[in-house]
């Protein structure tokens, strides 16, 4: 294939932009408060090349990693590809070599064997490094400073799990970041790596535990004495791979599970419990203890978000009749059982955010996206294919709700938040805007945490179009110059 498809994938948002540049000093409108001083890190996935197959997947583009400087008012932007193992070999190449996504066995034989991932899904800084990540691989590391690529990142030969999630999580307190990898040993094993590195960024544990069938374990969560993983039931198969299949396919009647272990304990000590039949979550927002009890809140579903995995499972859904909603589940640590509580916190939404002080911690407020049932139709775009065009902060202690709805044809990609010395402190997102039948102009808004619903308080004008961002990561000043 030498264009790209007229498909959702490709055009509206995702229409791939593929243009490696940088500005300084852009236009504000209004002013951006001076305590925000550092670096918001995106990740834009953006295909180089067009597709070896009609139905390729947004999830499939090489990773691009976008960054905003933001320092006594003024704005740069730079973004440049992440230059992967895949990328490097498309480029000499000059076209497509990697088949399908996540499945190797619909490569070009030229290609057999290499590191597939693209390193698309969220910028990570850990003890003065930044990472691009992707669940099927291994992290890799960027420059801060040029956004150079310096290559795999494997903890010193340290880490043996073949991959690295896309959502470690850092204690606030210890500087510990937790993380995982699933399919660890290999496509479609259900080998899961639990791994811990210190607060200077060394390795210092790796057990590996089975999970019940192989799923897509895309975020999981700590507490201050906690790791909790997830098991909803989107599963993986070695021979439909070799037949040229899905990677994923639901499976609307197989139960979900949560593992529960001590955060520092053994994996023999992780508990099971069982879910119910179907649901899916991708995010969550935040977990913390409160005696004995332990909460979850996550963004749930009643069934997969993404379009190719619910028809992979043979289920028949438009996305607009998804039901689900930010929900809170509840495990007594004191009772022996399978068995917890579930109840609904919030209306349906993802790309949940927290201060990064509250993780794991109990905590007054969370922020994430949806789609304004009265905000007219979504604009096409993101992973999914439809973007969100609402900011929400919950306060779940008390069910407090403020919203931020965008006018009709614009919308919102995640944000970041940035802590303040009073108050919430600030949130900066990228902000779409339709400008033709199948043009785009998007701005940098900066709101009010505190205070959504007054809009941005700032606003920088972009240049060139900005493809649809999947994560993002605030690292300050401070941070970044502990850069090694
Ligand atoms: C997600 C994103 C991915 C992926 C799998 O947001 C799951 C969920 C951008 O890539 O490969
Ligand atoms: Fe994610």
């Amino acid at each position: 294939m030498t264009r790209f498809p007229d498909t959702i994938h490709f055009t509206g948002l995702n229409t791939p932009v593929g243009i490696e540049w940088s500005a300084r000093n852009l236009e504000v409108i209004g002013e951006i408060p001076p305590e925000i001083d550092g670096a918001f890190f995106r990740a834009v996935p953006d295909p180089a090349h067009a597709p070896m197959f009609e139905d390729d997947i947004a999830l499939s583009g090489d990773g691009m990693i976008g960054k905003f400087t933001i320092q006594a008012g003024k704005v740069d932007y730079a973004i440049r590809y992440v230059e992967t193992a895949r990328y490097l070999a498309e480029r000499t190449a000059r076209r497509a070599l990697f088949g399908q996504y996540r499945n190797p066995f619909t490569d070009d034989a030229s290609v057999a064997g290499q590191d597939r991932t693209v390193a698309n899904t969220t910028p990570v800084w850990h003890a003065g490094r930044l990472f691009m990540t992707k669940e099927d691989g291994l992290a890799y590391e960027i420059d801060p400073d040029t956004l150079d690529t310096r290559g795999r990142w494997d903890f010193y030969g340290a880490l043996k799990s073949e991959t690295f999630t896309a959502h470690p999580r850092i204690d606030p307190e210890t500087g510990e970041m937790f993380f995982f990898g699933y399919e660890a040993g290999g496509l479609c094993s259900t080998d899961v790596a639990y791994a811990i590195a210190d607060r200077e960024g060394n390795l210092v544990s790796e057990q590996w535990f089975q999970q019940p069938y192989c799923s897509t374990i895309h975020d999981f969560t700590i507490t201050q004495h906690y790791a909790i993983f997830p098991i909803f039931p989107t599963t993986a198969d070695l021979d439909r791979l070799k037949a040229g299949g899905p990677h994923w396919a639901h499976q609307q009647d197989l139960e979900s599970w949560v593992g529960i272990m001590p955060r520092y304990g053994k994996v023999e000590e992780m508990r099971w419990f069982k879910g119910p039949r179907g649901v899916s979550a991708f995010h969550f927002m935040n977990a913390f203890e409160e005696g004995e009890l332990v909460h979850l809140d996550i963004c749930l579903s009643d069934t997969n978000a993404f379009g190719f995995m619910r028809e992979a499972g043979g289920i028949q859904r438009a996305q607009h009749e998804i039901q689900g909603g930010l929900t809170r589940w509840t495990f007594d640590m004191s009772q022996p059982g399978e068995a917890f509580e579930s109840r609904v916190i919030g209306p349906p939404g993802d790309m949940p955010r927290l201060r990064d002080a509250d993780q794991g911690r109990m905590y007054r407020a969370g922020w994430y996206l949806t789609i304004n049932p009265q905000g007219g139709p979504p604009l096409p775009g993101g992973p999914v294919g439809v973007a969100f065009n609402m900011l929400m902060r919950i306060e779940p202690g008390n069910g407090r709700i403020d919203a931020l709805p965008l006018g009709p044809s614009m919308a919102i990609n995640e944000p970041v938040h940035v802590p303040a010395a009073d108050g919430e402190g600030w949130l900066l997102a990228v902000v779409d805007q339709r400008s033709g039948e199948d043009s785009f102009a998007s701005e940098l808004w900066v709101i009010d945490a505190g205070d959504i619903a007054r809009g941005a308080v700032a606003r920088v004008p972009m240049p060139l179009p900005m493809r649809a961002q999947v994560h993002g990561t605030w690292v300050s000043a401070a941070e970044l110059a502990k850069a090694g």
